[in-house]
């Protein structure tokens, strides 16, 4: 089957265990990537950090081991499969990481992901704005200690042209702040690419946990429909030694409607055919900017903390 431009793929990630290695995992990552493109999709997209296990659950004081976790180049050998699997089947894709960079002499890390074309060139790279839960280990029993080992992100929100579209891409936490949509999608997006890593027992409020799933499908349609934009989310889920993460991967229209949904907490694919052009309807009529929106009353937003 011919790729096609128009036909996007969701590649949701069941669980990385501390114990994996990474030459398993990107195999997963090629299998999902053959199934994607077999399926005539020109694009797929992978999870946060989808290269290894949500290591921010853990406690991790040894920099060494703490450091076996990042990617200090990208592409690099441990993903040098998966870059010429997408060449040659001429296919995009993204994944997320751990980034660690050398910036001024100083080693700075980031929760990154990157855009990749059809002919594995990097198209586009962001660093998670933001990082939810503690720089300090709390009495849970998974921490969630991305305030740690990442800092936040310093390359704002850029989009990416490539593929025939505007890519957009923003990584988990960063799908619950309107802000983050917004500015990618005054920045030119008509399609936002997020993968996250969710456990279902963040809060520790169990009312508020129990909502896992609505909060993340309310996150993404909403979205969608109120910045016009193709939304794709895509999950690293199941049980990731003993933490339960939500699947619900999902592509979501300009409309706010969900067009594709994973309906496993394991590896699965999922695709649509999402036209750049169903943006149009609802950019000129009600999320018309140029006519309706209002900048100069917007000031509390962006107002320092
Ligand atoms: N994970 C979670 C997310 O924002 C979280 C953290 C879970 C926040 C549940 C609120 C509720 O989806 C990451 N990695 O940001």
């Amino acid at each position: 089957m011919s790729l096609h431009p128009d036909r996007l793929a969701v590649a949701q990630m069941g669980p990385n265990n501390r114990a994996d290695s990474r030459a398993q995992i990107v195999e997963r990552h090629i299998a999902l990537m053959e199934e994607a493109a077999s399926a005539g999709a020109g694009f797929v997209l992978f999870p946060e950090l989808s290269l290894t296990t949500f290591f921010p659950r853990w406690l991790i004081e040894d920099e060494a081991e703490l450091d076996s976790f990042y990617e200090a180049e990208m592409p690099n050998d441990g993903v040098a499969t998966l870059f010429s699997r997408g060449r040659e089947l001429g296919i995009g894709f993204s994944f997320g990481y751990a980034e660690l960079a050398e910036e001024a002499g100083a080693r700075h890390r980031y929760n990154t992901s990157i855009l990749v074309d059809g002919q594995g060139r990097i198209a586009g790279k962001y660093r998670k704005v933001h990082l939810p839960g503690h720089s300090e280990p709390q009495p849970r029993t998974f921490q969630h200690l991305e305030k740690r080992y990442f800092e936040p992100g310093n390359l704002g929100f850029p989009t990416f042209p490539s593929m025939g579209r505007t890519f957009g891409i923003c990584i988990c936490n960063d799908r619950r702040w309107p802000e983050t949509h917004r500015s990618l999608r005054l920045n030119g997006a008509d399609t936002i690419i997020v993968g996250y890593n969710t456990p279902t027992d963040h809060t520790g409020h169990a009312s508020v946990d129990a909502l896992s799933l609505f909060h993340n499908q309310l996150s993404l349609q909403a979205a969608a429909y109120q910045n016009s934009v193709w939304v794709l989310g895509a999950a690293k889920c199941g049980v990731e030694d003993g933490s339960f993460m939500l699947g619900q991967s999902m592509i979501v229209a300009p409309s706010g409607e969900i067009v594709a949904q994973a309906r496993s907490v394991a590896d699965e694919v999922i695709v649509a055919t999402c036209p750049v052009a169903e943006t149009v309807p609802y950019r000129e009529t009600i999320f018309s900017f140029e006519k309706h929106r209002r900048p100069e009353c917007y000031g509390a937003i962006t107002a320092p903390r």
